[in-house]
């Protein structure tokens, strides 16, 4: 007999969001089915969403358990839980040592990264004198990255939370004005290894990673 067991966790998300999508990859890498919800921004945020997440942002994850639920926001405490939820998975950390390269480089990626791209991501940048220096220290970043890269597959060595973050941040990419990837490949082929996991698959909305 087949049972329609609701799945174990509901992801409040936007569809749009990197940080959403790196959740979505990271409960496929887990293999665990959930409930998506996407929350309109532009309306004001509901009394149970808040309840969530404080600050009314995306992605909230709930895991539904019998005495209640736990709620988790901010995309690296729900990575960091799913990879320390499901033991025998490749999110899983081996030791200590493994968990804190894999927290040093999840921490870059989630604030000195992501925030440089979206500071070149932003249209009102574009336009204010700034942008070459935003822009030569993004670049700056990704050659450290591309360094970094060109003696390891994956960011802590084995794929990990950190990569799993990088991911939807790595395809915006293609949108920063005047960035010339061409100098680093391995930061190129990493990208591409990651694109080819079966758990990337499908998470992006409209079928494809945004150009
Ligand atoms: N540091 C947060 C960033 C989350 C974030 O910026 N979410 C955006 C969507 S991309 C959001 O919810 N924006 C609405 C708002 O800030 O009210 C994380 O990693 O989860």
């Amino acid at each position: 007999m087949v049972q329609n067991k609701a799945p174990l966790f509901t992801l409040y998300e936007h569809r749009l969001s990197p940080f959403c999508v790196a959740v979505r990859i990271a409960l496929n890498e887990c293999d665990q089915a959930f409930t998506p919800r996407d929350v309109d921004l532009t309306k004001p945020r509901t009394a149970a969403f808040l309840k969530r997440s404080p600050f009314g942002r995306l992605p909230a994850l709930v895991e539904h358990r019998p005495g209640g639920e736990l709620a988790i926001f901010e995309s690296p405490a729900i990575l960091l839980f799913l990879a320390e939820r499901f033991e025998k998975t490749s999110l899983a950390f081996v030791d200590l040592a493994s968990k804190a390269q894999a927290l040093s480089w999840l921490s870059f990626i989630a604030t000195g990264f992501a925030e440089s791209l979206w500071a070149c991501l932003e249209e009102k940048n574009h336009h204010a004198g700034k942008y070459g220096e935003l822009l030569e220290a993004f670049e700056q970043q990704i050659d450290v990255l591309d360094a970094h890269l060109a003696r390891r597959a994956f960011l802590a060595g084995d794929y990990s939370v950190a990569d799993t973050l990088a991911i939807p941040l790595l395809d915006l990419l293609g949108r920063v004005k005047d960035l010339d990837m061409g100098g680093f490949p391995h930061v190129i082929s990493w990208r591409d290894r990651l694109r080819a996991r079966p758990s990337y698959k499908g998470v992006w909305p409209y079928g494809d990673e945004p150009k």
